[in-house]
């Protein structure tokens, strides 16, 4: 991923929230020269089949984007492993990069693990939420997930989190919540600028939705924008 970013001068992930296939590949093709990473929520297209899959991976071939299913996994190892790897999805089988809740305890990551890391894939704990009012930015079970993710940070490759969590090993941090134009939505969502982010935070990857492709969006236009944004800011944290 570090090695993607650096060559693609990009620091930007899009949340392609849309909710068809032809939506989803074509969003993907626009934004896909100015991604690191492609962040999917793949239960939300109606009209999904193993085919989107193999278009899919030939436009992250194409334009060289990692792919992040953004499945919140919260269950027991158990559960998780089938639902991670198996169901109609698959989505071990094709998404670089997952993420889960360490609600259930140690056991979830147990679990995934056994399916992800033979396929050579990485898991993200959301260590912290964009909402204000989420139950997950609670210090102690902010740094409950920092233990988890040393304790696996062979399988473990970093956080969903607001800033930079720990030093203690070369995690990535992604940070959803991220916009030039507007602070929230109407249902608490908080947007905050690359700067703040990046710059202030320490955190490496922006994770932008709406801000791409909302009404009245280019999303060409946007992509640019915010990668440039995301860079830029990248670049001054590093310096
Ligand atoms: F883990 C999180 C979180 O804390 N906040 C989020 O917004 C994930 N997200 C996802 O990022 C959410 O599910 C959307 O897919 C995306 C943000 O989209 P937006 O349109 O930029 O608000």
């Amino acid at each position: 991923m570090l090695l993607l970013m650096e060559a693609k001068q990009s620091n930007l992930s899009v949340a392609a929230d849309v909710t068809t296939k032809k939506e989803l590949l074509d969003l993907a093709d626009q934004v896909g020269p100015y991604i690191c990473l492609l962040k999917t929520h793949i239960d939300i297209i109606v009209d999904f089949d193993q085919d989107l899959i193999v278009q899919l991976q030939a436009l992250a071939k194409k334009h060289q984007f990692m792919i992040f299913e953004d499945r919140k996994f919260a269950d027991i190892g158990n559960t998780v492993k089938m639902q991670y790897g198996a169901g109609v999805h698959r989505i071990a089988h094709w998404s670089h990069f997952t993420n889960c809740h360490i609600v259930p305890g140690e056991g979830i990551i147990q679990g995934l693990k056994q399916v992800g890391q033979p396929l050579g894939r990485g898991l993200l704990l959301l260590a912290e939420m964009s909402p204000a009012d989420s139950l997950a930015n609670n210090p102690t079970y902010t740094a409950k997930n920092v233990d988890l993710a040393l304790k696996h940070s062979d399988f473990v490759a970093g956080f969903i989190a607001s800033r930079r969590l720990t030093d203690d090993h070369d995690f990535l941090t992604m940070t959803p919540g991220v916009g030039l134009d507007v602070t929230g939505d109407s249902m608490g969502q908080r947007y905050r600028s690359p700067k703040q982010i990046l710059t202030e935070n320490y955190s490496d990857i922006i994770i932008v939705g709406r801000g791409i492709y909302g009404t009245g969006k280019d999303p060409v236009h946007e992509a640019q924008r915010y990668q440039r944004a995301g860079w830029e800011a990248y670049l001054a944290r590093l310096s």
